[in-house]
C-alpha cells in the first residue's frame, strides 16, 4: 500500500536528481565521454587517458585491473557529480556483448540513457541490441555523435541511419561545423548561436568564441566562406526537415535528441541539455504494484553486486537504487528475501575515484552497501511492505567450461571464488547433480578470461578450464512436485543446480534440448530468470 508523500525537502532533492548509464557498441567513447562529465562537473581534475598504458593512469572509471590492461569496460561503473545544482548519477556500462548482462541489470537502475554513436562508423550491432532492451523499458534516450576529430560520415546520414536501423525519430540540439582537421565548432540549435571551437581549448575555459546569427559576416571570417555557406544551408535544411523537439515523445522513447562533440568541446553543451530534459526519478514497477519515488516510505533494490572493487578494502559492495523515500545512515530495513530487519549503518557513494560515506541519500540516488555474502541481485528492501522490483533478468549461457584446478589445496579458495564471482554475474556456475565437476557458463567467452585472472588476482587461485560437451542450459520448473521429481530422478546426468540452487537442465544441442522437451511437455524450460523471484 502506498504511504504518504516525502516532505517538500525531500521533493526538492528527488527532482535535482538525474540517473543515466551511457550505453554503446565497443569502443565508441563512453569511458572517455564519462570522464569528461565527471570533469566538467569537477569531480576529477584530470581524465586517464584510456588504453594509455605508459601514463599509468588508466580511465577513473575502468578500476577493474583487466580493464586497465585491455583497455575495455568489462563492468559498470557508478560515479556521482554535482552540475549546477542538479545531482547526477552516472553509469558507464560495458559495449562488449559478452559483457552485456551487466549493461542490462545496470539499464534496470536508470532513468534515461546517453547513447553513443561514433561519427565513423554510425549505428554499430551492439547499439541496436541495447536500443531493443531501452525500447522493453521505454527508456528515453540521449544521442551523442562522437569522434568528430576524425573524419566520418555525414552528420545527415548518421541521422538516417538511426532512424533506419535503431527506429527512434532523430531531434538535432547541435549540428557540428566540419569534422576531422576541418571541425570548426558546433551550432546550437536551442539558443541558435555558434560555438566555435578553438585549439587548446580546455573546459576550464567558459566557452568557445560564441556567434549568436548565423547572418553574421564574422562567421565566414572565422569559418571561411564555403564552411559558413555549406551552415547555413544544413541548418536551413533541419529546420525543414526535422521534427521540433516534443518532450512526451522523448520521454516515451520514440523521439531521441542529437548532439556532437570532439573530445572536450561540445560536452559542456550536451551536458547542459541534457540536466534540462532527462527526467528525475519516475514510478518504478514491482511484483504487486508501480512505486512513486516521492512516497515517505523507503525502497529501493539491489541491480549489481562487485567484489574486490577496492583492492586495499577486499569487499563486496551490493550497487542499490534507492526507489522511494529517503535513504539515513542506520536506518533499519527489511530484507525481504531473508525476511530479516537489517541495518544500513555503512554505507557508501561513488565519487569518481573515491568511495565517502554517506549521511542521506534519495530516490534516484545509487549508493554501495557492503556485503557479507547476504545481499543478492535483485534482492529488494522497503521499510515494510513487502515489495519485490521487476525486471532485472539472468539469461541462460550459451558456452560452458569445465573448471580444472592444479592445486587441491586451493579447492576451498576456488568455491569461495566462484561463489563470489557468480553471485555478482561475472560468470554463471553450475554443479551437477552427479560427480564433482564445476562447470561454468557465459553468454560471452571473455567471461571465461575475466573470471580466471580474477580467481587469480582476488583470490590467488591458479585455475584453468577445458572444453566441456555442452551448449545449451536451461532453467526447469513445473507446477507438478511430484512431475519434477520424477523428471529429476530420469535427468539425474543432465542437471545441476545454478549458484542460486536453482535447477538447470544442461545438454549438448537445441536438438537434444528440443527432444527432452517433447517428452516432458508438463516441464517448463526457461531461458531468462529473474533473479530472485
Ligand atoms: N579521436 C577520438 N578518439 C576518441 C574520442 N573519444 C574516445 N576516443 C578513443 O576511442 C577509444 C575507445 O574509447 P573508450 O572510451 O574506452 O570506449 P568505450 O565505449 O568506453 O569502450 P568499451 O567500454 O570497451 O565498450 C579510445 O582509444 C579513446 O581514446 C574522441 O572524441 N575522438
Ligand atoms: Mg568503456
Amino acid at each position: 500500500m502506498e504511504s504518504d508523500t516525502i516532505d517538500r525537502a525531500g521533493v526538492r532533492e528527488i527532482n535535482k536528481r538525474r540517473t543515466f548509464a551511457i550505453i554503446s557498441h565497443p569502443d565508441a567513447g563512453k569511458t572517455t565521454l564519462t570522464e569528461k562529465l565527471l570533469l566538467f562537473g569537477g569531480a576529477i581534475q584530470q581524465a586517464g587517458a584510456v588504453k594509455s598504458r605508459k601514463t599509468n593512469r588508466a580511465a577513473t572509471s575502468d578500476f577493474l585491473s583487466i580493464e586497465q590492461e585491455r583497455g575495455i569496460s568489462v563492468s559498470s561503473s557508478v560515479m556521482k557529480f554535482e552540475y549546477k545544482g542538479y545531482e547526477i548519477n552516472l553509469l558507464d556500462t560495458p559495449g562488449h556483448q559478452d559483457f552485456s548482462e551487466d549493461t542490462y541489470r545496470v539499464l534496470t537502475a536508470v532513468d534515461c540513457a546517453v547513447m553513443i554513436i561514433d561519427n565513423a562508423k554510425g549505428v554499430e550491432p551492439q547499439t541496436e541490441k541495447l536500443m531493443e532492451v531501452c525500447r522493453m523499458r521505454n527508456t528515453p534516450i540521449i544521442t551523442f555523435i562522437n569522434k568528430l576529430d576524425r573524419e566520418g560520415l555525414d552528420p545527415l546520414d548518421i541521422f538516417e541511419d538511426i532512424e533506419d536501423k535503431l527506429q527512434i525519430e532523430c531531434v538535432p540540439l547541435t549540428w557540428p561545423i566540419g569534422m576531422g582537421k576541418r571541425f570548426k565548432g558546433v551550432y546550437n540549435f536551442d539558443g541558435k548561436e555558434l560555438g566555435l571551437f578553438s585549439p587548446g581549448y580546455s573546459p576550464k575555459d567558459d566557452d568557445g568564441i560564441v556567434i549568436q546569427d548565423l547572418s553574421d559576416p564574422r562567421l565566414d571570417e572565422l569559418i571561411s566562406q564555403s564552411a559558413a555557406d555549406s551552415l547555413r544551408e544544413d541548418v536551413d535544411l533541419i529546420k525543414g526537415a526535422a521534427d521540433p523537439f516534443d518532450m512526451t515523445l522523448y520521454l516515451n522513447g520514440t523521439q531521441t535528441p542529437v548532439g556532437s562533440a570532439i573530445n572536450n568541446f561540445g560536452v559542456r553543451e550536451m551536458l547542459d541539455a541534457f540536466v534540462q530534459i532527462a527526467p528525475p526519478p519516475g514510478f518504478r514497477p514491482t511484483q504487486t504494484r508501480d512505486v512513486s519515488p516521492y512516497e515517505s516510505d523507503f525502497s529501493g533494490f539491489a541491480f549489481k553486486i562487485q567484489a574486490n572493487m577496492d583492492p586495499e578494502h577486499r569487499d563486496r559492495i551490493a550497487f542499490f537504487r534507492i526507489c522511494s523515500g529517503k535513504f539515513s545512515k542506520g536506518m533499519k530495513v527489511k530484507h525481504h528475501r531473508l525476511g530479516k530487519e537489517i541495518r544500513l549503518s555503512n554505507a557508501t557513494i561513488f565519487m569518481a575515484q573515491e568511495r565517502s560515506h554517506v549521511e542521506e541519500a534519495y530516490p534516484g540516488d545509487i549508493i554501495g552497501i557492503h556485503n557479507h555474502g547476504t545481499i543478492k541481485i535483485g534482492d529488494t528492501f522497503t521499510t515494510k511492505e513487502p515489495l519485490k522490483f521487476l525486471g532485472i533478468p539472468s539469461f541462460a549461457p550459451e558456452h560452458f567450461r569445465r573448471v580444472l584446478l592444479k592445486d587441491p589445496l586451493k579447492t576451498k579458495a576456488l568455491n569461495k571464488g566462484l561463489t563470489q564471482l557468480a553471485e555478482e554475474g561475472t560468470i554463471q556456475v553450475f554443479r551437477p547433480l552427479l560427480g564433482n565437476l564445476h562447470v561454468i557458463g557465459a553468454v560471452g567467452v571473455l567471461q571465461f578470461e575475466v573470471t580466471m585472472a580474477r580467481l587469480k588476482a582476488e583470490y590467488n587461485v591458479h585455475a584453468g578450464y577445458e572444453p566441456i560437451d555442452l551448449s545449451v542450459a536451461r532453467w526447469v520448473t513445473c507446477e507438478d512436485d511430484r512431475m519434477l521429481k520424477q523428471f529429476r530422478q530420469k535427468n539425474e546426468s543432465s542437471l545441476a543446480l545454478d549458484a542460486e540452487k536453482c535447477l538447470t537442465f544442461m545438454t549438448t544441442s537445441e536438438y537434444q534440448l528440443g527432444f527432452v522437451m517433447e517428452e516432458w511437455p508438463d516441464i517448463r524450460f526457461h531461458k531468462t530468470r529473474e533473479h530472485n523471484v
